[in-house]
This record gives structure tokens, sequence and C-alpha cells, in this order.
């Protein structure tokens, strides 16, 4: 299998994260790619017509994204343990997964408006609109970690890679202030060799 990958892309991250915790990281070769949304890139549009990262092709040649629909694949031929849950647990499991990743979209869109978007443009409204969403979702992951935080499933590792997006994006933002359960849940949740081999360039 070969995975169209960037390494700050939040969303490969959960990906990897997932294929080590499932014992399948070594039958991924990582391909880099630029993705960048004002261009269209060669190598991945051919796969992907969104041009996105992560976009996986099987060993049957098959293209498969966006992350959530990876992350399914990997994990239904994972030899080992599996991070979506069965019956009740699985709505809870993907509600989780998709609070993670609504957070992560609005972060996304914030980081584009901040250094790609030329100034003149930029529209402050929206931008708030974008925090907003932050906030509301660390907030929400804040109230709920508590019937959740022991889990290892496909919503604890898209919450933590939401999280770490931010440490890496918006150091300044303070998601911790007034979030202790999140912040102790993501110091522990962070030292899996998962998260700390899949980890965004430092500085
Ligand atoms: N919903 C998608 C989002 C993927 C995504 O937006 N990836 C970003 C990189 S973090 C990207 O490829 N951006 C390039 C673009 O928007 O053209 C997923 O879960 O895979």
């Amino acid at each position: 299998m070969k995975l169209l990958y960037a390494q700050t892309s939040p969303y490969v991250r959960k990906v990897l994260v997932l294929a080590h915790e499932t014992g399948q990281a070594d039958a991924i070769e990582l391909v880099p790619v630029a993705a960048v949304p004002t261009e269209r890139n060669p190598e991945t549009i051919p796969h992907n017509p969104l041009g996105k990262v992560p976009t996986l092709i099987t060993a049957e040649g098959a293209a498969l994204f966006d992350s959530r629909v990876i992350c399914e694949y990997l994990d239904a031929r994972s030899p080992g343990p599996r991070l979506f849950p069965e019956g009740e647990a699985r709505w809870d499991a993907l509600a989780r997964q998709a609070l993670a990743d609504g957070l992560l979209d609005a972060a996304l869109l914030t980081r584009y408006e901040r250094a790609m978007r030329p100034e003149a443009l930029r529209w402050e409204a929206w931008e708030a609109g974008q925090r907003a969403k932050i906030a509301g979702a660390l907030d929400r992951i804040e109230a709920t970690l508590p019937a959740f935080r022991d889990r290892l499933d496909i919503g604890t590792v898209a919450t933590a890679c939401a999280l770490g997006y931010l440490d890496f994006r918006f150091p300044d933002l303070g998601w911790r202030d007034n979030r202790p359960v999140a912040a102790a849940w993501y110091a522990a949740f962070g030292q899996r060799p998962s998260m700390q081999r899949t980890a965004p360039p430092q500085g």
C-alpha cells in the first residue's frame, strides 16, 4: 500500500496512528506530496480529484480517501486490535471522531486563512466563526472525556490528533486553559508510541 501524505497533516496522522496501533505501519509506503488548496498536484489528482492528503493506494491499486474511509479500510484488515467498535459503542466512537475532525476542519481553515489568504482579502467574522467552532468542540471534549478517557478507539485517536494539531499550529491558543481533564488525558495519550512516532516536525 502507498499513502500519499504530508508530515504536517493531522488527518494523515490519524491514519498513521491507527496503522501503528493495528500493527500495519510497516505495510504502508509513505509518498510525500504537496497538498495546497490553490494548486492542483499532478501526483495526487489522478488518484484523488480533490487533491487532498491522505490518499491511500491499496495493494490492488484502488485509491481510497478521505481519512475516515482509509481508517475504516485499515481497521477492517487489521491483524490485531480493532479501533472501530461494533454495536452501540460504534456510534459513540464515530461521533467523537466527527467532533474531532470538525475541530480540525475549523482549525485548518483558520490556518489557511492566516497563512495563505492575502491580508487585504481576510474576513475577520469568518475566522471568528471558525475559532468559535474550535472552542465549542474543545468544551464538548472536556465535558465528555470522563466517559471515554480509558478507551482506545477511532474517537480517542482522532481527538488526540486534533489536540496535537492545535499544539503544532496554534501554540498561543491556550486550549488547556480551563480544560484540565483534556490536558491531563492528552499528556498521557500523547506518550503512546503511535503518537510519538507520528508527531509533526518540530520548529
Ligand atoms: N476530510 C479530509 C480532509 C483532508 C484535508 O483537508 N487534508 C489537507 C491537508 S491537512 C489537504 O490535503 N489540503 C489540500 C487541499 O485542500 O487542497 C480527510 O479527513 O482526509
